[in-house]
């Protein structure tokens, strides 16, 4: 693999958002010929951003099972019936031992993830000591961890967190037949209280879902006009996981899951943009094109937090193949 490293990213946490966007202009990107929306997307990923460099990020789930809330989408939600136990959460000497492992492979970034509504004190008791013990191997951290108040964040801040996934999922006016115990605004809120805190925010949501195309415009609009707009941008593709509400479905036709990447990557030009969930089903020249519309970070490892992912060697082989390599970390 290709070892060259270069840095063409800004600074975190200096960016204002000077261009505002309203729903109907996104999705008049939406709604561009293909190669018109595709050559916007490479002008901008360009002018910001290595090309051929994409960021690795491993997850892991340090609490599985069991939650609370009743996200449509999940597989870890008590209301459904998924086959996902009810785990304790892990060990920190585990926790350690897995972000050992994937730097070994080649990930810049860990993301520790726990099916909460939000973290217990005690909880965060845990948390805190992974995140400093992950961040002592050199590794940049991510946690998610559900809904946070001003004190956990305050916790994660001072334990030398980089990031904090907390995902918008959806379009508000979609929101609603996804997820009925906790609202919008309560999202809003956590993403406040992280940026305040000084930590990078990382957010997205989950296209396929049956949202409407207005929906999915909604969606970038929202994510592209928080000021300033997220580092990081995890754009799922639905997995449906049999035993979830979702789980039947309509595909989403792929060119539309590649526009998405493409509108989030123009309106969000300095932003990581993650081809997330849902690689596992995307063949090759799919998840090329999403390159080629601007996604620079996927998720790296066999494992999401409860679903496969492509394992190391097919993603090692396919950056080859595009001549593309790790933007962080060291690769072998
Ligand atoms: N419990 C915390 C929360 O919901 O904020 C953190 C973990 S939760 C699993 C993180 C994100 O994973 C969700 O916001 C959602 O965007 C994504 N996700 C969960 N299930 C998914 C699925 N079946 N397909 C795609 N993305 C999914
Ligand atoms: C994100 O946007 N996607 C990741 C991560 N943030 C935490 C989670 C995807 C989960 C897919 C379903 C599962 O494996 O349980
Ligand atoms: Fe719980 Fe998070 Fe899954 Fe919602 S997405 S059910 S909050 S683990």
């Amino acid at each position: 693999m290709n070892t060259q490293t270069i840095e063409f990213a800004r600074p975190i946490n200096q960016v204002t958002t000077t261009q505002r966007w309203n729903v109907p202009d996104v999705e008049a990107l939406f709604k561009l010929p293909f190669a018109d929306l595709l050559y916007r997307a490479q002008q901008t990923h360009r002018a910001h951003f290595d090309p051929n460099a994409v960021q690795l990020s491993t997850l892991l789930s340090i609490k599985t099972g069991g939650c609370t809330e009743d996200c449509g989408y999940c597989p870890q939600s008590a209301f459904h019936s998924a086959g996902v136990e009810n785990r304790e959460m892990l060990a920190v000497s585990a926790v350690v031992k897995a972000a050992c492992a994937a730097q070994q492979k080649g990930a810049g970034r860990f993301c520790m993830g726990a099916a909460w509504r939000e973290p217990t004190d005690e909880d965060m008791e845990s948390v805190v000591k992974m995140v400093k013990a992950v961040r002592e191997l050199g590794m940049e951290t991510c946690a998610t961890l559900g809904m946070l108040n001003d004190e956990q964040t305050e916790q994660l801040r001072a334990a030398g967190l980089d990031y904090y996934n907390h995902n918008l999922d959806t379009a508000p006016e979609f929101y609603g037949n996804i997820i009925s115990t906790r609202d919008y605004q309560d999202r809003l809120d956590t993403l406040e209280r992280v940026r305040k805190a000084g930590m990078s925010i990382c957010s997205g949501g989950i296209v396929g879902m049956g949202e409407s195309l207005t929906q999915r415009a909604g969606l970038i609009a929202q994510l592209a006009n928080m000021n300033p707009y997220p580092e990081s941008v995890p754009i799922n593709n639905l997995v449906r996981v049999e035993g979830t509400p979702l789980a039947q479905t309509a595909e989403l036709d792929p060119l539309d899951f590649v526009r998405t990447i493409a509108v989030a990557r123009i309106t969000m030009p300095t932003a990581h943009v993650r081809l997330s969930a849902g690689r596992q089903q995307m063949s090759d020249a799919v998840q090329a094109l999403c390159f080629l519309a601007g996604a620079n970070s996927i998720f790296y490892g066999e494992q999401l937090l409860t679903t496969g992912n492509p394992d190391v060697g097919a993603d090692r082989a396919l950056l080859d193949k595009l001549g593309m390599y790790p933007s962080t970390g060291k690769p072998e």
